[in-house]
């Protein structure tokens, strides 16, 4: 397995939008496996292939309290089922470090098939909810960040500057 590299905001390969997986083979099976990883280690809930720089229409994600029951989702569709909508603080992987509130529906069908191929359908709320729509997002190059005012977003960009020339820092003091 592998650790992939995390795309930051405002990389513009974030904005590409994902194609349908047409065969479930070992090339497919190889990338879950490593994004899984990526997501573990990243501390993450949640992981769009876009995220890895491949634009297909993949998933994974893991809300359990352990972290030991990662999800897959292939080819998803999410369709709102209520026009009750809440806020809920969303964070990113690709926008380090930044945390802001957006508003989803708070209940909606997914239909999408599991890490073998095969077709699920399932209703989803609360965190949940929250995190297959974030994810949805980015499988069509949106950042959750694009719903904030042009302030919030500004204010993001900078932080998400600083955060990266730290790690950079972090990772080759020398070179920094
Ligand atoms: O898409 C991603 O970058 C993953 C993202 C998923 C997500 C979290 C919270 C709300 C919506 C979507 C993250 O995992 S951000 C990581 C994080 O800091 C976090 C983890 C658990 C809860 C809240 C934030
Ligand atoms: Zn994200």
């Amino acid at each position: 397995m592998a650790l992939l590299p995390i795309l930051n905001y405002p990389d513009p390969r974030l904005r590409i939008i994902a194609k349908p997986i047409k065969i479930v083979d070992q090339t497919i099976q190889t990338l879950i496996a490593d994004m899984i990883e990526t997501m573990y280690d990243a501390k993450g809930i949640g992981l769009a292939a876009t995220q890895v720089d491949q634009h297909i229409q993949l998933i994974v994600m893991d809300l359990s309290e352990n972290g030991d029951n990662p999800r897959v989702f292939i080819n998803p569709k999410v369709t709102p089922l209520v026009d009750d909508i809440k806020p809920y603080e969303e964070g990113c992987l690709s926008v380090p470090e930044v945390y802001a509130s957006v508003d989803r529906p708070t209940k909606v069908k997914i239909e999408a098939l599991d890490k073998d191929g095969k077709p699920f359908e399932e209703i989803a709320e609360g965190l949940l909810a929250v995190c297959i729509q974030h994810e949805m997002d980015h499988l069509k190059g949106i950042v959750f960040v694009d719903y904030l005012s042009k302030l919030k977003q500004t204010r993001a960009l900078d932080k998400v500057r600083k955060v990266v020339k730290l790690r950079e820092k972090q990772s080759d003091p020398v070179k920094a």
